[in-house]
């Protein structure tokens, strides 16, 4: 298994890099990785040429058009587009070109707006979906689909999954394009430099959300890759700790990891998005896996990364790879 020829897409983003780094950590000798200039993957033609010259054997499909609730909000046409031209395009390389197994990655955000808390995973499709990211999720939730329709059709082996809210090193810092996490991260940092009296929170700070590190999801896409097939583990499983916290909490502990002695300002004229989305883990956790990373340690571990790095990372400098998730 160590030496078998593995594509992950998007390396150079959150997850994708992490998944890097737990197999060169694990010792696997194999892997294939281009950036994005190497290989346009909303260029059909051009994946169709990679797969048959590299012919990877399993595919981690973690290349997205990612971002937060804004970004989301303002580039809904770039969201829909390039995440169904990746998806589509590697998917169906994958199955033309005889890849044994494929991890496509969903995301809790594309459950309905206002589904039950804890989610399952049979609560897909069951309602209206929140619509600063529903061009996202219509995109996502294809992908799950044709991941199901190429099973069901042609058999093969593509497993999707539904994480948490990820974070840590290699996140987008960009204010205008990142998630809460890294923005929070970031903006408490600047703010303590500068001795700023306060910073600003987008929202009201009552939204909850469940964050999971991103080494933690590593673990577990390749724990489900390496031991299960979709027919074990069904049309999607989900993937987090089980656990939320508001926005105003977050911002909180944050702000105490950082040392920024000010003030929380919640800025209501920005959108709060759905009120909470809190994955039901049962089914992981049957299976044996569980997350290891408290999430202040988390934190803790992604400011070391973030203060260490400062002025190299996305989003700091302009040069935002979209190819990301
Ligand atoms: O992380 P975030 O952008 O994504 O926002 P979502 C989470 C919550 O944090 C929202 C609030 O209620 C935001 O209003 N928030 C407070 C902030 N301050 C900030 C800030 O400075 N920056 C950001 N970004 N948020 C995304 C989806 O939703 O979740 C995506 O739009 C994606 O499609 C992702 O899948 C996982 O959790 O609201």
């Amino acid at each position: 298994m160590k030496n078998a020829k593995i594509y992950i897409a998007g390396h150079k983003g959150l997850i994708g890099s992490a998944i890097k780094r737990k197999f060169e950590k694990d010792g696997y000798t194999n892997l294939i990785y281009k950036t994005s200039k190497e290989l346009n993957l909303t260029n059909q033609q051009a994946v169709d040429e990679f797969f048959v010259s590299e012919k990877p054997e399993y595919v981690y499909l973690s290349a997205a058009r990612v971002g937060g609730i804004h970004a989301n909000n303002t580039y809904p046409a770039e969201f829909i587009y390039q995440n169904l031209a990746i998806q589509t395009n590697v998917i169906h390389a994958s199955y033309r070109y005889g890849v044994k197994k494929l991890l496509f990655l969903g995301s809790s955000c594309i459950y309905p707006k206002f589904a039950p808390q804890p989610m399952k995973e049979t609560y897909l499709l069951n309602g209206e979906l929140e619509p600063t990211n529903e061009p996202y999720a219509i995109a996502k939730i294809a992908g799950i689909k044709m991941c199901q329709a190429y099973n069901r059709q042609y058999g093969t082996n593509f497993i999707a999954v539904m994480p948490a809210n990820i974070y840590g090193p290699n996140d987008n810092f960009d204010l205008n394009s990142s998630h809460v996490l890294p923005a929070l991260i970031r903006k408490f940092y600047e703010a303590k430099i500068k001795n700023k009296s306060e910073v600003e929170i987008w929202g009201t700070g009552q939204p909850k959300r469940e964050f999971l590190y991103v080494d933690d999801l590593a673990d577990a896409s390749v724990f489900l890759m390496n031991n299960y097939d979709y027919k074990d583990i069904g049309a999607i499983i989900n993937i987090g700790t089980g656990e939320d916290l508001t926005i105003k909490q977050l911002a909180e502990m944050v702000k105490n990891i950082v040392g920024f002695a000010g003030r929380l300002k919640f800025n209501a004229d920005r959108s709060d998005g759905p009120p909470r989305k809190l994955l039901d883990v049962s089914r992981l956790r049957a299976l044996g896996w569980q997350a290891k990373t408290v999430l202040e340690d988390g934190i803790k571990k992604t400011y070391e990364w973030f203060a260490g790095s400062c002025g190299k990372v996305r989003g700091m400098e302009g040069e935002f790879d979209e190819r990301d998730i």
